[in-house]
């Protein structure tokens, strides 16, 4: 069991400090007593989810699509609200990109429409979400304290992308849990022998902080799997006779990948993951898994994989993790 279960209750849980009381809590049944990291998931962000779901903040209207996935979506969010029943959601997105350093969303209320700019038919999404500040600025401050180039964002004008935007309405469409959100720094993209280390400092500052502030935290990897994908799509986008992986190599290395998770443990993943970044293109290069799986502290459980699927040929999947290795089904 990873040390991050081990803390005791934090003051902070129980005194005036906190921004968001228990009141907000999405069941009605007393708050569990546990803080600390009690979930991590993979939930990648297509704009293809989202639009398939015709949610009323998203523009665009379809006539469905992704089933599989989607399915996978809501089977977790049961499990968000029933079993995890987190204060916070902490994502980390790839396409909240910054070149220099590793940034976090600090605007208390971000609000404004956030658009897709190679997919703007699918995804023009109107957000209004609260932030837990405090965890914010205390994942900022240990992540500088281990050494990491890290920045507040504090500018309420800030459009948020749609790769956060995705998997938190993925994960819960309620938009009821206060959010944390995490850049990606673009190293791993503008020097191609870069390697995922800074994540797992980061991951490591994420889990201080959240063991510091003593929140029940779920964490969100927002990345797809294989990244190769069509450069034409249908006349209608979610004609699923045309959905189908970019080719079997990609698929097989997907498998390979998901086996591994399913076996468990982690700690074979941090190789496995750089293998699968050379072998697909994989989103995961924006370091988002390696970030989560670091914060939990390489787990030894297997990850529970919902469902998997493909979106313009990339491959996606649903995972959970849960380090305590219970409260399955
Ligand atoms: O951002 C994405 C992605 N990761 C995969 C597929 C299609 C669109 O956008
Ligand atoms: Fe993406």
């Amino acid at each position: 069991m990873s040390r991050v279960f081990r803390v005791p209750v934090a003051p902070a849980r129980s005194g005036g400090a906190r921004r968001f009381d228990t009141t907000e809590r999405p069941s009605a049944e007393p708050a569990p007593a546990r803080a600390g990291i009690v979930a991590g998931v993979l939930s990648p962000h297509p704009p293809h989810l989202i639009y398939a779901e015709n949610p009323p903040q998203n523009e665009p209207r379809s006539t469905g699509g992704w089933e599989v996935l989607r399915w996978a979506y809501e089977r977790l969010r049961k499990r968000i609200r029933e079993v995890h029943r987190p204060d916070v959601l902490i994502v980390h997105a790839p396409h909240w990109i910054t070149m220099v350093g590793h940034h976090v969303n600090c605007v208390p209320n971000p609000r404004g429409v956030s658009v897709e700019p190679i997919f703007p038919h699918l995804f023009r999404y109107s957000y209004d979400f609260r932030t837990d500040v405090e965890l914010g600025e205390a994942i900022a401050d240990e992540a500088t304290d281990l050494g990491l180039v890290t920045r507040k964002l504090h500018d309420p004008r800030v459009r948020v992308d749609y790769a956060t935007i995705g998997a938190l309405h993925l994960v819960n469409p309620a938009w009821d849990i206060p959010v944390v959100s995490l850049s990606a720094n673009n190293n791993p993209y503008f020097y191609s022998e870069a390697s995922l280390e800074e994540m797992e400092v980061l991951g490591e500052a994420t889990r201080r902080a959240v063991e510091r502030t003593g929140r029940r935290a779920v964490l969100l990897a927002s990345n797809s799997l294989s990244h190769l994908h069509w450069h034409e799509e249908p006349e209608l986008p979610e004609d699923m006779e045309r959905e189908h992986p970019y080719n079997n190599h990609q698929y097989r290395w997907d498998m390979k990948l998901l086996e591994a998770i399913r076996r468990g443990p982690t700690a074979p993943l941090r190789e496995l993951i750089t293998e699968h970044i050379e072998a697909t293109a994989s989103e995961t290069k924006a370091g988002s898994l390696t970030w989560m799986l670091a914060a939990m502290g390489w787990p030894q459980v297997p990850g529970d994989v919902m469902g998997y699927g493909t979106i313009i040929g990339t491959g996606n999947a649903v995972v959970e993790w849960t380090p305590e290795g219970g409260h399955r089904g």
